[in-house]
């Protein structure tokens, strides 16, 4: 991947010299300008008598314009919101309570031309009709019946005019049985995802649990529980967001790249913003939105982070780092305690290279993320972070009932070019593999064959990470794989033999996405059942379609780092 960013680089100075010249240099934005804005909040439920009751809502898929920086003019994006002129980019905050349901009637109101440039050569929703640009919302960390997942082939463009394959209804339901936590929502539809998130089709969702979380005193409320969603883009010098309309391979695939970069770093809706905090603890719920970039956050003065929560739950105890390392989709939930600042200030800062781990270092404008202006008034802090969360039972390796290995490939054309990356070797139309029965845990090998870190995501199912083992004599492990695509008769056994690396303390606990090492081998164990209560699922998970599993890259997703998962009696 280095070598062909580099050899992008080198191509972009040379040719395209029309686009560069349109492109607007991140240099000419001031940072820290604009306010941290608070997205929308709508609740999940309604308050009958003081008791909390189901909640039907309607959220539209809107295009309309956005002001991402004082000084770029308004961008043209797709927005979720409860009316257009409400519509925001991230879309609004869901809060909803555990145990009571949600209802969402997604509304597709976009035209029929995309803002970003698509490609009809991977496996793409192309409505026949032309009546509208296909989306379909999959709640991410939701558990829930397949109908509601939102999948890829569940698409429908506006009106519901037309509608994809696995298409059933209209109004999903999240019934929020499941531990609290903090989840996102986002557009899945097939081929799609990687340019229907850039162009802003994503949002924040939260399941709270007052019984449970009230006691633990963290940081809560609208003032010191803030999501942060944040993603990269580039832009043109008129406002418009810039991707890039030529594919690496332009003979094969005329527009799709493997991995989408932007030089500007968007939070909650604002480039590099600015926000003034009370000399105390806030928690901050870090969503990475991103499409491909990794971020390695750290403050510039030396403040830490207090992990409360994965991805997915809380964390048995809390766990202190200088800094975090966020693949795309991945949530770091931390309380980050301002009154130990010796400064005023405090920059959120990102250093990983990109593409991660092995790509070129940030400079410049990637990395930085946000500023902190802290007041200089000391407070009594009424919030505290206890020694002990939540405590969620621990993998019991024994109850494992299958045992998979699933292998990630990348494919390169005669020029060296990526053109598609697969696991384990199939398209995602190839009947499911990977059908587990509901309430048992697996325990799957993930292989990594190619250069990459891959964030794997399941949707349903929460795991753990067991260990990471390097492949030692690889490349003849790789050449066997390649010809055969059977880790058992290529002696998996033998091959994973190498360096073990350890899993960082805030990431042993249960999660919805990892970062699957390159030339390692990542054991962990799958569980299809809550993990808060011994009861099985509250819904039905073994319907069609299924559910997917796939590589939160979107641009790997769309083409086609995904299969499908079905869940079986
Ligand atoms: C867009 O991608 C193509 C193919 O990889 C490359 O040749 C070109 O230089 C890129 N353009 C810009 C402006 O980066
Ligand atoms: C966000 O996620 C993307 C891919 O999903 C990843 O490449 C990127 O590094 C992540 N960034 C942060 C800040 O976590
Ligand atoms: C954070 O960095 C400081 C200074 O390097 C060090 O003293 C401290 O132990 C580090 N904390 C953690 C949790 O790594
Ligand atoms: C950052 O690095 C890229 C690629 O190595 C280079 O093209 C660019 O000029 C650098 N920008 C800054 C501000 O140093
Ligand atoms: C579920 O059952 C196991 C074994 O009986 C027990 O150890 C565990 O505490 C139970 N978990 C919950 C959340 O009740
Ligand atoms: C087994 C295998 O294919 N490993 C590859 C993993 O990624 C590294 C680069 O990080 C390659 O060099 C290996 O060939
Ligand atoms: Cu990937």
């Amino acid at each position: 991947m280095r070598r062909i960013l580099l050899s992008l680089l080198l191509l972009a100075h040379l040719g395209e010299l029309g686009a560069e010249d349109r492109l607007l240099n991140p240099s000419k934005l001031e940072m820290f300008v604009d306010e941290l804005p608070d997205m929308p909040k709508i609740q999940g439920f309604r308050m009958l008598n003081t008791s909390p009751k189901p909640k039907s809502l309607m959220i539209g898929m809107f295009k309309k314009k956005w002001k991402f920086h004082r000084d770029l003019p308004p961008t043209p994006v797709f927005a979720y919101g409860a009316s257009s002129r409400r519509a925001t980019v991230p879309g609004p905050t869901i809060e909803a309570l555990q145990g009571i349901d949600t209802y969402v009637t997604w509304k597709n109101f976009l035209p029929s031309k995309h803002i970003l440039p698509w490609d009809p050569t991977i496996p793409t929703a192309i409505p026949a009709t032309k009546t509208g640009i296909p989306t379909v919302v999959h709640l991410h960390g939701g558990m829930h019946e397949p109908a509601n997942d939102g999948n890829a082939n569940s698409w429908f463009t506006a009106g519901f005019k037309e509608k994809g394959p696995d298409w059933s209804k209209r109004t999903y339901h999240y019934n929020n049985n499941q531990q609290p936590g903090s989840l996102w929502y986002h557009d899945h539809a097939m081929g799609l995802t990687r340019v229907n998130l850039l162009a802003g089709l994503i949002g924040a969702y939260v399941i709270r649990h007052p019984e449970v979380e009230g006691p633990l005193e963290l940081p809560h409320g609208v003032e010191f529980d803030r999501p942060l969603i944040v993603f990269d883009r580039s832009f043109r010098k008129d406002g418009s967001i810039y991707m890039n309309s030529t594919g690496n391979n332009p003979s094969i695939h005329p527009q799709w790249q493997p991995e989408y970069f932007g030089d500007i770093i968007i939070v909650n809706g604002k480039a590099w913003p600015k926000m003034t905090v009370r000399r105390r603890k806030y928690r901050l719920r870090i969503i990475n939105a991103s499409n491909a970039r990794f971020f390695r956050f750290f403050f510039t003065n030396g403040l830490e982070f207090i992990h409360v929560a994965s991805d997915s739950t809380y964390l048995g105890e809390p766990v202190v780092t200088n800094e975090t390392l966020l693949a795309p989709s991945e949530i770091a939930d931390v309380v980050v305690d301002f009154s130990k600042s010796e400064t005023d200030e405090a920059v959120l800062a990102n250093d990983a290279p990109y593409p991660y781990p092995s790509g070129d270092p940030v400079n410049g404008s990637n990395g930085k993320i946000m500023k902190f202006t802290i007041k200089k008034k000391r407070e009594f802090d009424t919030w505290r972070v206890p020694d002990k969360l939540i405590q969620y039972p621990s993998p019991d390796l024994s109850s494992a009932t299958q045992r998979r290995y699933i292998a990630m490939y990348e494919y390169t054309s005669d020029i060296g070019e990526p053109t598609h990356l697969y696991i384990n070797g199939k398209p995602y139309e190839e009947p499911a593999t990977e059908t587990p029965e509901a309430g048992t845990s697996e325990i799957w090998n993930v292989i990594n064959l190619t250069e990459d870190n891959h964030p794997m995501h399941i949707h349903l199912a929460l795991f753990t990470v067991l260990d990471q083992t390097e492949l030692v004599r690889a490349e003849e492990f790789k050449a066997c794989m390649s010809k055969m695509n059977d880790a058992i008769k290529c002696q998996i056994s033998k091959h994973a033999r190498g360096k073990k690396l350890s899993v960082a303390a805030h990431e042993k606990g249960w999660k919805n996405v990892y970062k699957m090492t390159p030339g390692y081998v990542t054991r962990i164990l799958v569980r299809f059942s809550y993990i808060h209560s011994n009861t099985s699922y509250s819904f039905d998970p073994t319907g069609m379609p299924g559910y997917v599993y796939h590589c939160h890259i979107l641009d790997h997703e769309d083409n086609a780092m995904m299969r499908p998962l079905v869940v079986m009696k």
